[in-house]
């Protein structure tokens, strides 16, 4: 068995991304609702993000996104006649946009993984996020499955069905699940927001995660409990908009960045991470002092990708909005200067989907694989050049630059859609995976 190597699986940007204003609690997203959406630029941007990772030698690979309109789901709910009728009526009901979301393109939130090194079966363990907090988001859970399943078919992966959808068991996959690891093993820290027994902490946003359904995402992963620790997110984080733990945290590996406010008493938190890890674990918290926590999440400078490279160093691919913030460029400089591996800098334009407050960590799920394992991958999902290159030429085909809410209702818009994800499943070697495409 060759060493394993992680590989951040993106999910390629849906022909609607829009600015729907659908999250409470994303202050991006709610502030920039309503502002016409630039589909063909927000792909374009990830693709890049997604090259520029590629090129520093670690491993990216993609994701398809899912179908919207989502036609389907307004008929559960009620709306009839032909696809044109129910993609008015729903308009008229306001609840048109819920469907049109290309938010799969998270795929920070897709699901948790567990790497087959730390697992008991020795099996890489996929749990997909039931998303149940917001309808929009947990339209996903179903179609991220039978991705999932399409993708990672062979024996030595495992790909559980999402939790209940029940506020008790509320689940956003990976962007509140930090693999850590040193000499002494691996430790996943779950960051959790509310429990049966805390049911209300915050006072302004909701908490999105609950500590009862991390604790079944770690059991389904077959994770031993030696290897896990579970962490409330600081209430007043949540309030200032970290709606994940990944809003104002980034770690892989042996090291963990973090604000005061990511997790709750985060002193106790480094304490019991030293015991675990040893003093091989490399943290930079950022006091309140040095970076205000609304600066940090205005800056979403944590929601950084955090890349081990196979020279041994370390690299951050931050969104370019933290360069434009200064305390939080320093913190940049403070990491950078400070003793870990990390020892480089990059910043990337994503501001598309940072506007609905997703950065460069949102974009990407974290898959940790050996060589066979990712020989064992279905699908011509690995991003190289010259799918970078058809992807690019399939967005300039396909997608429109100009997206607004009146549009969404256009059903020449669902036309495109269909058209363009049944050139996407060829494109990528997929085969048949979504409803619309099978008879
Ligand atoms: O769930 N935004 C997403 C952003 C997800 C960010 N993910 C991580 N932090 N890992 C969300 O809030 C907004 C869509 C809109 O408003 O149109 C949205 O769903």
């Amino acid at each position: 068995m060759t060493a394993p190597r992680e590989i951040a699986f993106d999910g390629i940007v849906g022909p609607t991304h829009s600015h729907a204003g659908l999250s409470p609690g994303n202050l991006a997203a709610t502030r920039h609702a309503g502002e016409v959406g630039n589909p063909r630029k927000a792909a374009q941007q990830s693709l890049e993000k997604m090259q520029l990772v590629a090129s520093l030698g670690a491993g990216q690979a993609v994701l398809p996104p899912h179908p919207r309109p989502d036609v389907d789901a307004l008929r559960r709910i009620g709306f009839s006649g032909s696809d044109t009728q129910v993609l008015e009526r729903a308009e008229r009901a306001g609840m048109l946009a819920h469907v049109c979301s290309a938010s799969a393109m998270w795929t920070a939130n897709a699901a948790t993984v567990a790497p087959s090194s730390d697992t008991t079966d020795a099996r890489v363990h996929f749990v997909v996020a039931n998303l149940q907090t917001l309808f929009h988001r947990s339209l996903e859970a179903p179609v991220t499955r039978r991705v999932l399943e399409h993708v990672f078919a062979a024996n030595a992966f495992d790909v559980h069905a999402a939790l209940p959808p029940a506020p008790l068991l509320s689940d956003e996959g990976a962007a509140n699940h930090t693999r850590l690891c040193t000499s002494r093993g691996a430790l996943h820290l779950f960051g959790w927001g509310r429990s049966a027994a805390t049911s209300a902490p915050t006072q302004i946003h909701p908490a999105r995660q609950s500590l009862e359904a991390s604790q079944a995402v770690a059991r389904l992963a077959a994770l031993p409990a030696e290897r896990t620790l579970f962490w409330q997110q600081h209430p007043d984080g949540i309030d200032a908009g970290s709606f994940h733990s990944d809003v104002l945290s980034v770690g892989t590996d042996s090291v963990l960045l973090l604000h005061e406010l990511a997790f709750r008493d985060a002193e106790a938190l480094l304490s019991e991470l030293e015991t675990r890890l040893g003093s091989e674990l490399e943290v930079v918290l950022a006091s309140r002092e040095e970076l205000a926590v609304d600066e940090a999440v205005r800056s979403y400078v944590f929601n950084s990708e955090l890349l081990s490279l196979p020279n041994g160093s370390m690299a951050l691919i931050a969104p370019d909005s933290a360069r434009e913030s200064t305390a939080s460029w320093r913190w940049l400089e403070r990491v950078l200067d400070a003793d870990n591996p990390v020892s480089a800098v990059h910043t990337v334009a994503v501001d598309a989907s940072l506007k609905n407050g997703g950065g460069p960590a949102c974009l990407r799920l974290r898959v940790r694989l050996t060589r066979e394992q990712e020989h064992a991958l279905m699908g011509r999902v690995l991003l190289d050049d010259a799918l970078a290159n058809d992807l690019r030429a399939f967005f300039d085909r396909h997608y429109r630059d100009r997206l607004s809410a009146p549009d969404l209702a256009d059903p020449e818009l669902l036309r495109e859609t269909r058209q363009a994800l049944d050139e996407l499943t060829r494109l990528l070697e997929l085969g048949s995976i979504y409803d619309f495409q099978r008879p």
